[in-house]
């Protein structure tokens, strides 16, 4: 996986029908196919024209949007963003869900994995219009639950992305309309638990350094 320009579209890790029926194919084609690669094609166009940017790696995109030229700026965090997002939404999905480990972590945070669902989906439910909720950590390993707006990120020197839902309503519009409540019920049947906690684990085991070389899928 190239994590620099140019950008590329990889194949999904699963069959466009493998998370049926609780997320059907014909979203999973057009969210992975249009709306990712609309935000792909658009980055590639943005980058064209500055080749120091070429080099930077997605994340260092995001957190370092501060030193991108100011002209382009908006324009980075809105495709660098929408590229990060989905990239770790679709990785953040598995027909074969369950994994014992993370259980006990979420546990330990929320009491059980009940309040931790239930948690989740009130924040997945006020995101206000477009954008994500997120599960993420702290280098100490505590977890929290945060959302963002649009395509704006969790990604941040201080904390450490582990899970996504994109509510956006193109993910779930077509099989359920505006409800986003039961995409989200839905969503949990989906979830890569083995991704989450080896984005844990590998903050949690190795001395934690972000030096932008880490491929997005294992961070
Ligand atoms: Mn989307």
């Amino acid at each position: 996986m190239l994590d620099t320009y140019k950008f590329v579209n990889e194949p999904l890790p699963y069959a466009y029908d493998a998370l049926e029926p609780w997320i059907d194919e014909l979203t999973m084609h057009l969210h992975h196919d249009r709306h990712l690669q609309t935000y792909i094609d658009n980055l590639n166009a943005i980058l064209k024209d500055y080749p120091m940017l070429q080099k930077w790696p997605l994340e260092r995109l995001i957190i370092d949007l501060d030193k991108v030229p100011k002209a382009i700026q908006t324009a980075i965090q809105n495709n660098a963003g929408g590229v990060f997002n989905h990239f770790f939404y679709f990785d953040s999905l598995t027909p074969n869900a369950m994994n014992e480990e993370f259980q006990q972590e979420l546990k330990r945070n929320f009491g059980s994995v009940e309040q931790f669902q239930e948690r989740f989906k009130k924040a997945a439910l006020a995101v206000f219009g477009s954008g994500y909720a997120w599960l993420v950590t702290d280098v100490q390993g505590r977890l929290q639950i945060v959302t963002t707006t649009n395509q704006n990120t969790a990604l941040s020197p201080i904390l450490i992305p582990l899970l996504n839902i994109d509510v956006w309503e193109h993910a779930y519009y077509l099989k359920h309309y505006n409800l986003r409540s039961d995409y989200i019920d839905n969503w949990f049947h989906v979830v890569n638990w083995e991704m989450v906690a080896l984005r844990y684990r590998k903050r949690k085991f190795d001395s934690f350094k972000r030096d932008y070389q880490v491929p997005h899928k294992y961070l």
